[in-house]
């Protein structure tokens, strides 16, 4: 991908909607939508990545209720032409078709990588990756299988399935501890150790992960940049390359 002269590529992750109420979340809510409507002439291409809900289920006909700013904001942006693309966190994993009909937004349920002006990007959520968590990586695996899916959205009705779904989320976020989400340290995150095991095998400039709700960056080994996108919680946090270089910046509504 070459970006046109003057366009950026956004990146954002864990707005983490639905929590922790209703008016919270609204106002969260809110603000990313005035955030897209500030980047929305220089954007190019954005890319979520991951956890844009705290709970998200997906039936064939039926997805939960609310977010209706949010979903119309995305499909205004699509349809004058700006690109979007969603990747599934470990809270809302649970997508189907819903975003790629009715907003045309592709949705990704792994890493990707890609390549724009030369430079490799390798983007993911981020949960699931490195050593480690043995469990989890079962437990994901399994609710992540077409089959169980299937199981759940015929055998649950939505506001018992929804209402289970929800309650697996806030469980799954105590297990994660992100409320407690200090930095480990380079030799304990388990993405870094991904991100550098990866450079052994491939060259990537910059890996840029969502999950671990910290912002910052790392650099690693030959040029290559380690990036966490922080959240919406508590930094309202963004990536943006501009065609030579990256960089995390903070929105700020009132400026
Ligand atoms: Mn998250």
């Amino acid at each position: 991908m070459q970006l046109p002269q003057g366009k950026k590529i956004f990146f954002a992750s864990d707005f983490h909607l639905g929590i922790p109420d209703k008016a919270g979340s609204l106002a969260r809510e809110k603000r990313i939508c005035a955030w897209l409507d500030r980047i929305k002439a220089e954007a190019h291409k954005i890319y979520l990545l991951g956890d844009i809900f705290d709970m998200w289920f997906e039936y064939r006909n039926v997805v939960p209720k609310g977010y209706t700013r949010l979903l119309g904001k995305l499909a205004e942006l699509t349809d004058a032409g700006i690109s979007i693309e969603v990747f599934v966190g470990n809270h809302d994993l649970w997508m189907r078709d819903y975003f790629t009909e009715e907003l045309n937004i592709p949705i990704h349920f792994g890493p990707v990588k890609i390549e724009v002006n030369g430079k490799k990007f390798f983007l993911a959520h981020g949960d699931g990756l490195g050593p480690g968590d043995r469990k989890y990586k079962f437990i994901r695996a399994v609710m992540a299988h077409p089959f169980s899916k299937w199981l759940y959205s015929w055998f649950l009705h939505p506001d018992w399935g929804l209402g289970l779904a929800n309650y697996l989320s806030r469980r799954g976020a105590k297990h994660e501890g992100q409320h407690d989400g200090a930095f480990k340290g380079e030799d304990r995150e388990w993405l870094i150790l991904f991100a550098k095991d990866y450079l052994h095998k491939e060259h990537i400039d910059y890996f840029i992960f969502g999950h671990r709700h910290l912002a910052l960056t790392i650099p690693l080994a030959n040029q290559s940049l380690y990036v966490n996108l922080g959240d919406w919680i508590n930094y309202n946090s963004y990536g943006v390359f501009d065609g030579q270089a990256f960089s995390l910046n903070y929105f700020n509504p009132h400026e």
